[in-house]
């Protein structure tokens, strides 16, 4: 069978192949059972949001186009994309406050982690304008986990401090003008639902206006708050060598699979795993491997260097190698069907988290106090698991890839000092202005069914290298390109353009690797797009220019969770042409697309989004916009 429709995943075809075999179903077979998708959630002009519906527009003119309260389909396109911004932002606000909950409890001597980075400690303390001198480290850490929480308890006027202490000044006036500076994250999530529930706001202007600011909400109480949180309590990412794709398995081993989002379990996971080992072996094992799935696995490897086994679309599969004896998950982008897989399988499948059981799974609670005694009951389980598993159901792929991860900006702009340590990134803006490197394109976000699995980013990123744009990755999209082989310096000889090949080079030796640069720089999870602002917001400052001067753009191919179009509207908003590979349901409203993709976001925000569903095209595109960047700024 050909299931190059699927996947550009080698791994992922084979055992398509073998999970039909062994009967099971997975998300490709669910989405043709689910054709033809509805044409009215396609062009988002259906509505829930009262029991007088569902109501739908008909977006040819002739049937109904309001609502029965009178909605039309511009209101009813920009309530539903001002609610998927909200879905994504809770997730990202959820996610980052469990951090900060973590770190208070380490900081006052009430949960089993130490602060593994006072250099991070000290940086993020500064920006907040909390003084280090002459405090220890958990009283400093206090002090910090307190100021997150008076974001999240702000009754006051001013905004939210986490995004004026890092984000651009020059964002914070145009945010400022336009009125949608941020104050409290809970609030703010608050008000929307709000506002978007039946009978409030029928502006769509307004309701767009409020999807930017909860996007400023999702950028810095999320994203910025999660990444400089986890960054303390478990270090900042350092360059560091690995494998990803399903070949990581190994055959002999307990495999424990690492899936979801936030790292305060995982990381217990990664130091039980290497403290039992002898257990494993004494179970007839030779050892425990660890991979990772999803953003979990994007953040074990940033900082343990644990391999990746897959992304979102193939977490199904990874069960269907067989020889996975757990699979461990937290929250977001864990699909309801695993336990259905896992049962075909001796598979054990662990949820931990409060909000995200599943039936059919071993819940096994994750809490911060005893989290050490969570992780070792969860690697002894999958160690349990190993004598059940049947050697005759396992069919590990051959394939997998080298991966050199872990370009936190500290990391980059430590590569960069070697050429230039007084001003480290003098280098890169050297080169950006005499057009060895053309510019720069973060390519980021999911799978998604309706694309061939990987198919976009991969063809995405051959183009852009190809013509000198060096490529900065996160999420899923990391995965994928982690995947195909673009993270290693030999993916530099193979396919950057001449003058990235020599910059990459050059940086790569002055780093003492003896080799180039990965073309495309691993910058680790979804919350980790805040890295990939942080970057750019010190090449705007370094420049004395706005980021929406900056020959860059941003990417989402394959993207289908609410956190990344939350995501894309904070790129947007800081300023960045953000590609979509696969069409937003906005377009059953014309007032909502223009505003999105055109001037009216370009002039207010100094970002738009571009839609194009095919990868060629859409590099093209970017290209197009990088150029048209240089020459504003005269390079
Ligand atoms: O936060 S890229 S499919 S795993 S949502 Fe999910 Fe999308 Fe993957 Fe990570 Ni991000
Ligand atoms: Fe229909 Fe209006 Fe209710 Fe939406 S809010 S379901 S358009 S009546």
């Amino acid at each position: 069978m050909n299931f190059e429709n699927k996947s550009f995943d080698p791994a992922v075809r084979q055992l398509l192949g073998k999970s039909h075999k062994d009967g099971i179903e997975t998300v490709w077979d669910r989405f043709e059972a689910q054709q033809p998708q509805c044409g009215f959630g396609l062009l988002g002009v259906c509505c829930r949001t009262c029991v007088q519906g569902p109501c739908r527009i008909d977006p040819f003119g002739s049937g109904p186009q309001k609502g029965v309260c009178g909605a039309n389909a511009d209101l009813i396109v920009a309530r539903n994309l001002l609610r998927s911004v909200v879905g994504g932002t809770a997730a990202h606000t959820d996610h980052a406050y469990e951090a900060v909950e973590a770190l208070y409890m380490t900081a006052t001597g009430k949960s089993p982690y130490e602060i593994k980075d006072e250099a991070k400690l000290k940086a993020v303390a500064a920006k907040l304008g909390i003084a280090s001198e002459g405090k220890g480290k958990n009283e400093l850490a206090k002090e910090v986990a307190e100021a997150a929480f008076a974001d999240y308890a702000n009754h006051g006027s001013t905004p939210m401090k986490w995004l004026t202490a890092t984000a651009p000044p020059e964002r914070v006036e145009t945010w400022g003008k336009l009125g949608v500076l941020p104050k409290n994250p809970d609030r703010e999530i608050r008000t929307a639902m709000h506002q978007t529930s039946m009978g409030v706001d029928s502006d769509p202007v307004n309701l767009i206006l409020s999807a930017v600011k909860m996007s400023l909400v999702d950028g810095y109480g999320g994203m910025h708050l999660a990444t400089d949180v986890q960054d303390i309590l478990f270090g900042t990412p350092k360059p560091v060598v690995s494998e990803a794709n399903l070949g990581v398995l190994k055959a002999d081993q307990v495999n424990i699979v690492i899936h979801g989002h936030v790292p305060l379990l995982s990381e217990k996971i990664v130091e039980w795993a290497r403290k039992l080992v002898d257990e494993a072996k004494a179970a007839g094992a030779q050892g425990i491997q660890l991979s990772g799935l999803c953003c979990s696995g994007n953040e074990v490897l940033m900082r343990q260097g644990v391999p990746l086994a897959n992304n979102f679309l193939a977490q199904e599969l990874a069960i269907s190698t067989g020889a996975v004896d757990a699979m461990v998950v937290d929250v977001q982008c864990i699909m309801p069907s695993l336990a259905d897989t896992a049962a075909c399988y001796h598979t054990k499948l662990i949820t931990t988290m409060p909000i995200a059981k599943m039936p059919g799974a071993q819940h096994i609670p994750f809490e911060i106090d005893r989290v050490d005694e969570t992780a070792q009951e969860i690697v002894r389980t999958a160690i349990g698991a190993y004598k059940n598993r049947d050697p005759q159901k396992v069919q590990i792929p051959d394939v997998k890839s080298k991966v050199i991860a872990g370009f936190s900006v500290e990391a980059i702009v430590g590569a960069l000092s070697k050429l230039d340590a007084a001003n480290p990134l003098k280098p890169l803006v050297d080169n950006i202005a005499n057009g060895n490197i053309l510019g720069a394109c973060a390519v980021v976000g999911c799978n998604n069914a309706k694309v061939p699995q990987d198919s976009f980013h991969v063809g995405l990123v051959n183009e852009l290298l190809k013509n000198n744009v060096l490529v900065v990755a996160t999420g899923c999209a990391a995965h994928a390109l982690g995947k195909a082989g673009f993270m290693t310096p030999e993916a530099t000889e193979k396919h950057a353009g001449d003058t990235l090949k020599a910059v990459l080079t050059a940086v790569g030796n002055a780093a003492g690797l003896n080799a180039p640069l990965p073309p495309v720089l691993h910058m680790g999870s979804c919350v980790d797009n805040s890295r990939i602002g942080d970057l750019v917001t010190a090449l705007a400052a370094y420049l004395k220019v706005a980021i929406k001067d900056l020959p860059i753009a941003a990417s989402a191919p394959e993207y289908q969770h609410e956190k990344a179009i939350a995501i894309g509207t904070w790129a947007i908003s800081l300023g960045v042409l953000t590609h979509l590979g696969v069409v937003p349901p906005v377009l059953g409203s014309r007032q909502v697309s223009t505003i999105l993709t055109s001037e009216p976001a370009e002039t207010l925000l100094g970002g738009k989004f571009y839609v194009e569903t095919d990868p060629v095209k859409a590099a093209a595109g970017i290209i197009e916009h990088i150029r048209g960047k240089r020459a504003k700024l005269g390079i």
